[in-house]
């Protein structure tokens, strides 16, 4: 069944023929929705993407997937699919040609971490720069998203409504005020790195893009190059990463360039790992040890979207953001694919890991095996 309820059926996407198609339920300020719209895009599966308006959340989302939340995707088949990993894992396994899983298993684990760079820990500038410097244009867009045919005024209410909850999560996720100017500092170090590594290379593993590019492209095309006063400091500090975000907003070229051979990486994705793991992986440590001490205590409790907050450090400063076990979920994804790597390779991620200040993730104490529960996590033994 492709038409879910026909009262939501505008598609806005309809160059991607021939039908049946996907159907993306998605947005354009929304930031998995991009991850989602680009991986489509790469592999010439064709889509139609419907705006998730007010009636889409209604008579659609909520119904078929118990909660608010894009993207979804509908498959011709009848099939409803929620979250941008599940639903890109899901596609790629129906369509393997051509592959974004690069073939050496240093470059899975560094497209694994940079997949986890992009959902997991680029929330915080993202979030930060839209809701603290682009405020009101944000409002309007979410009005507009909201009641597309509603006067200006109506847009205005509706998006401060709409917008709400997400506005409030820029504090939540650790841009409290105190933090803002760490939190800039980091993202702007973050744009100069990029911006190195795309001067030299057209994707993060050289020349295919891979679900590390997918994950990136969320955050830095739907939030930091689409809203206005992110996008001119884009424009201005890192053109490669503008070209790089243009070239995953087109469509594949035809024939797909290979992956580099087995087991090189960009000298470049060094200093972008060396960041993620000075930054990123402390925070995920606390995280997981909240996450067990969460568990002693409730051991037959479903898992929440939230346990509580945890102090959390940034260039020098300490500020708190909420504790989300999902995150370990997406953790999980890349210590599999370290833990499963063999011998050579072995020898090889353990090398590369030294190199970046790694030593957090090699000796990660996982917590239990997780699967994604909604917007939360289970344990697979639940
Ligand atoms: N991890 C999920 C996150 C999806 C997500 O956070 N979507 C946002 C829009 S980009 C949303 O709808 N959030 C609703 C909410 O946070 O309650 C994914 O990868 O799809």
């Amino acid at each position: 069944m492709l038409e879910p309820n026909g009262s939501d059926t505008a598609p806005m996407n309809d160059v991607h023929t021939p039908s049946p198609a996907l159907r993306l339920y998605g947005a354009d300020i929304s930031y998995f929705s991009a991850k989602v719209r680009a991986y489509l895009r790469w592999k010439g599966l064709p889509f139609e993407e419907v705006h998730a308006n007010r009636d889409v959340y209604r008579h659609t989302i909520i119904p078929r997937i118990g909660f608010p939340v894009i993207p979804v995707v509908h498959t011709p088949e009848g099939a409803w699919l929620q979250d941008s990993t599940d639903i890109i894992d899901t596609l790629e396994s129906q369509h393997p040609d051509p592959s974004i899983q690069p073939p050496g298993a240093v470059q899975q684990l560094v497209a694994r971490l940079l997949e986890l760079l992009g959902d997991e820990w680029l929330l915080l500038p993202a979030m930060h720069y839209r809701w603290h410097h682009n405020r009101d244009w944000a409002i309007q867009a979410f009005g507009a998203l909201a009641m597309p045919e509603g006067s200006e005024a109506e847009q205005r209410s509706a998006g401060e409504r709409s917008a709400g909850p997400f506005a409030q999560a820029a504090e939540l996720l650790g841009a409290e005020p105190a933090m803002h100017a760490a939190v800039e500092q980091a993202y702007l170090g973050l744009l100069q790195e990029l911006n190195t590594h795309f001067e030299q290379h057209p994707f993060a593993l050289g020349a295919h893009a891979s679900v590390a590019d997918f994950g990136l492209y969320g955050p830095l095309y739907a939030h930091l190059y689409r809203d206005p006063a992110s996008g001119a400091i884009m424009k201005q500090r890192a053109p490669a990463v503008v070209r790089w975000i243009e070239r995953l907003s087109a469509a594949p070229v035809q024939p797909l360039a290979a992956f580099p051979a087995t087991g090189q990486i960009p000298e470049t994705l060094l200093p972008i790992l060396a960041r993620q793991m000075r930054e990123q992986l402390p925070d995920l440590t606390e995280t997981a040890h909240r996450f067990q001490a969460w568990l002693t205590l409730n051991p037959d409790e479903p898992v929440p979207r939230v346990i509580g907050k945890h102090a959390f450090r940034l260039e020098g400063q300490t500020g708190q953001r909420i504790t989300r076990p999902y995150a370990l979920w997406m953790l999980q994804r890349a210590r599999e694919t370290y833990l499963a790597t063999r011998g050579d390779g072995r020898v090889a991620a353990d090398q590369l890991l030294d190199q970046v200040g790694g030593d957090a993730f090699r000796r990660f104490e996982d917590p239990p095996p997780l699967r994604r529960d909604g917007m939360s996590v289970a344990l697979v033994s639940a």
